[in-house]
């Protein structure tokens, strides 16, 4: 299989896709592979302050490609290592890239596929995207952080019950429950993200930056740690140009020109 991973460089933001359409765009070693080396090209590159992720097809992604995991008797893969080696790393590196990260849920998001998803800042999903935690039709467990983000954002009750049920959710229900950011009809999802990445190309990168990290630690940290933190990125925000041009330009009464830095 060749370019199971597209990579869009657009004027302040990538565009990244999952291409494996046919299989809608099930992790393979190759798909993980190409994933982090792409997301880590964008995340690190100043030019880009936004990442749009995405599927090809009519699938975000079905999670893990199970025609992968060659099962035989008395010789158990060891699922352990996969999530240590591909999955963990990744969800990771969404969560601390230094710059929003987007979601654009164009179909059905499966397992890994689904918690991908809520791993992004902002999850917009097409009308008839569905999401399901399918781990326990095949006797896993949630992963790619799913038990981690769903709690947080849809509550324990819905949360628990969703991974044991197996069952899927649609984008609006999703919305409902506050799980996803939004839904936009199927033909306008791409051209909403990449508006909305190429508008907040134009904003303090830096912020997002440092909120992100204060996002990051709130789960673990009382209060006040977390103020502790707060006065801490608050510190780093001050010092940032953005800051001075951000507070420059409502004194003028302008619309500010941020740099990103
Ligand atoms: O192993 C580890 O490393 C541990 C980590 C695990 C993380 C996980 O993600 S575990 C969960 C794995 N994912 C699933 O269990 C979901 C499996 N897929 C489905 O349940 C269904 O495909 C969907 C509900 C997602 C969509 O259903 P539907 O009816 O719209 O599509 P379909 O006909 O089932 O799928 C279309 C094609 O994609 C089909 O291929 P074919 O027959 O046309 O050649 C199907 O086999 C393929 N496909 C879909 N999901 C996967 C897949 N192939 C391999 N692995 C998949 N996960």
């Amino acid at each position: 299989e060749k370019d199971v991973v597209l990579v869009r460089r657009e004027p302040g933001y990538v565009v990244i896709t999952l291409n494996r359409p046919d299989k809608l765009n099930a992790f393979t070693v190759p798909l993980h592979r190409e994933l982090k080396a792409a997301f880590d090209s964008a995340a690190a590159d100043p030019d880009c302050r936004a990442i749009a992720l995405t599927g090809a097809g009519r699938g975000f992604c079905a999670g893990q490609d199970l025609k992968e995991r060659k099962l035989e008797p008395g010789k158990a893969p060891d699922l352990g290592l996969s999530l240590e080696t591909y999955y963990n790393p990744l969800i990771m590196a969404i969560r601390s890239a230094p710059k929003p990260v987007l979601a654009a849920v164009n179909g059905v998001a499966a397992g890994a596929g689904a918690n991908l998803a809520l791993a992004c800042d902002i999850v917009i999903a097409a009308r008839s995207a569905r999401f399901i935690q399918s781990f326990s039709r095949i006797g896993l467990v949630p992963d790619a952080g799913g038990s981690f983000t769903l709690p947080r954002l849809i509550g324990e009750a819905r949360a628990r019950a969703l991974a044991i049920l197996a069952e899927p959710v649609s984008a609006g229900q999703a919305l409902d429950w506050g799980m996803i950011w939004d839904v936009v009809d199927d033909d306008v999802l791409l051209s909403t993200v990449e508006t909305m990445a190429a508008d907040l190309a134009q904003r303090p990168t830096q912020s997002f930056a440092l909120m992100k990290q204060a996002f990051n630690a709130s789960a673990g940290n009382d209060l006040a740690a977390q103020l502790r933190l707060e006065a801490e990125l608050q510190r780093q925000a001050g010092q940032t140009e953005d800051y001075m041009i951000g507070v420059e330009a409502f004194k003028a009464g302008t619309k500010p020109q941020f740099k990103g830095r």
